[in-house]
């Protein structure tokens, strides 16, 4: 039986959740409470010294960091893939490029907006607001251009799309429109909301994590 460790809100535990529901592979959820410190409980240490969900345990394999997760549940879990084939190396190289991108210059970004979107109006900082704004805006247009004659990012639904979806679900209530003036990425962004493991997928509210 796999276990997931995973805070609800964490836009790399969804990464991994999307993945086990498009693979259908049912798992016992264990919450680990961040904004509570339970992260850094020795036990929960010595399964990641990181300290950072989510984790899986497959019977004797301990993995984390979602997109190394996600690509043992590729290796283990072949059907349906979310990685273009091994044939196919170019394409895959650009699945889990994008996929980092999504990662390091997407989410990052977008959790900084919530954090300051939380604050009191008169507490924000509306130029930092701004930027952050702008950063996303460079983002979907960037994806928009990518996405031109492409269902997909990266061949079929793969890691590529998944990376993207945790904080592009909360753009709306964030102020911002993905779809708007971006036909491919309005598009995209139905396609991704028709699959089953996207409109299951729990945890997807605006709350402020630290450093993400
Ligand atoms: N690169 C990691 C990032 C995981 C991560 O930053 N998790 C956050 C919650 S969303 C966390 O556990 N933060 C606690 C901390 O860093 O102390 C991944 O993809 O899994």
């Amino acid at each position: 039986m796999i276990k997931l460790y995973d805070f609800l809100p964490c836009p790399f535990g969804q990464k991994v959740r999307i993945v086990l529901a498009e693979k259908s592979l049912s798992y016992e959820l264990a919450q680990v409470d961040i904004t509570k410190g339970e992260h850094r409980r020795p036990e929960f240490l010595r399964l990641n010294p990181y300290g950072r969900v989510p984790v899986l345990v497959d019977e004797d394999t301990v993995v984390y960091d979602s997109t190394i997760i996600n690509e043992y549940l590729d290796d283990e879990y072949p059907d349906p893939p979310v990685l273009p084939r091994i044939e196919f190396s170019s394409l895959r190289a650009r699945a889990r490029l994008f996929e980092d991108f999504a990662d390091n210059s997407f989410t990052p970004q977008v959790g900084q907006l919530m954090a300051e979107m939380a604050k009191a109006e008169a507490e924000r900082d509306p130029n930092r607001v701004q930027r952050l704004r702008q950063s996303v805006e460079r983002v979907l247009e960037y994806v928009n251009r990518e996405l031109q004659g492409q269902h997909f990012l990266a061949g079929d639904f793969s890691v590529a799309d998944i990376g993207f979806v945790p904080r592009l679900l909360v753009l709306k209530e964030l102020g911002i429109e993905p779809g708007a003036g971006r036909s491919n990425v309005d598009g995209w962004m139905k396609r991704l909301l028709e699959r089953p493991s996207i409109q299951g997928l729990e945890g997807v509210v605006i709350q402020p994590l630290a450093g993400v």
